[in-house]
């Protein structure tokens, strides 16, 4: 019989997420799921930290009104746990565009384009146990 492993992830509801008053939804979910959350904590976040947070986009053109965006209101910062959590909650958030992420994901159900300088798509997760690693490291370097 194989062991489950667990996996751990790093989640942010993004500041629309928090504005609209959607984090207890975005909770909702990941306990629905079947996810643990092991760490959780409201927090304004400054440049420095979303700039290592999104390294991997430094120079492309969305960059700078994604900080902006990042550092507009309180971020909910969360480390997700369960077997294959990193998968399991990209697929509960939906794809990138809200305006096309399919309907029963967070970005799908809840989102929209506004029209804004970077696209609104109220969480964050990560994409690989590498990404999540750094990401936890990051934003709970006590973990
Ligand atoms: P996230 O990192 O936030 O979980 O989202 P993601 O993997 O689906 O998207 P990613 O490609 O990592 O991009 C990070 C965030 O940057 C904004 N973005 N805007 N072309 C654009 O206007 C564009 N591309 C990306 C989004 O807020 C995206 O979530
Ligand atoms: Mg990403």
């Amino acid at each position: 019989m194989t062991t489950p492993q667990p996996e751990r992830t790093l989640v942010l509801v993004k500041p629309d997420g928090v504005a609209r008053r959607l984090t207890g939804e975005v909770l909702r979910r990941i306990e629905a799921k079947g996810y643990s959350i092991v760490a959780l904590e409201q927090r304004i976040v400054g440049a420095d930290l979303l700039a290592q947070h999104y390294a991997e986009h430094e120079g492309k053109p969305f960059f700078q009104p994604l900080v902006d965006f990042m550092m507009s209101g309180p971020v909910v910062a969360a480390v997700v746990e369960g077997h294959r959590a990193i998968e399991g909650f990209r697929s509960l958030a939906g794809t990138t565009d809200p305006t096309t992420a399919a309907p029963g994901t967070i970005r799908g159900d809840l989102g929209r384009d506004w029209g804004t300088a970077v696209v609104q798509n109220l969480v964050h997760g990560s994409d690989s146990p590498e990404s999540a690693a750094r990401e936890i490291g990051l934003w709970f370097p006590r973990l």
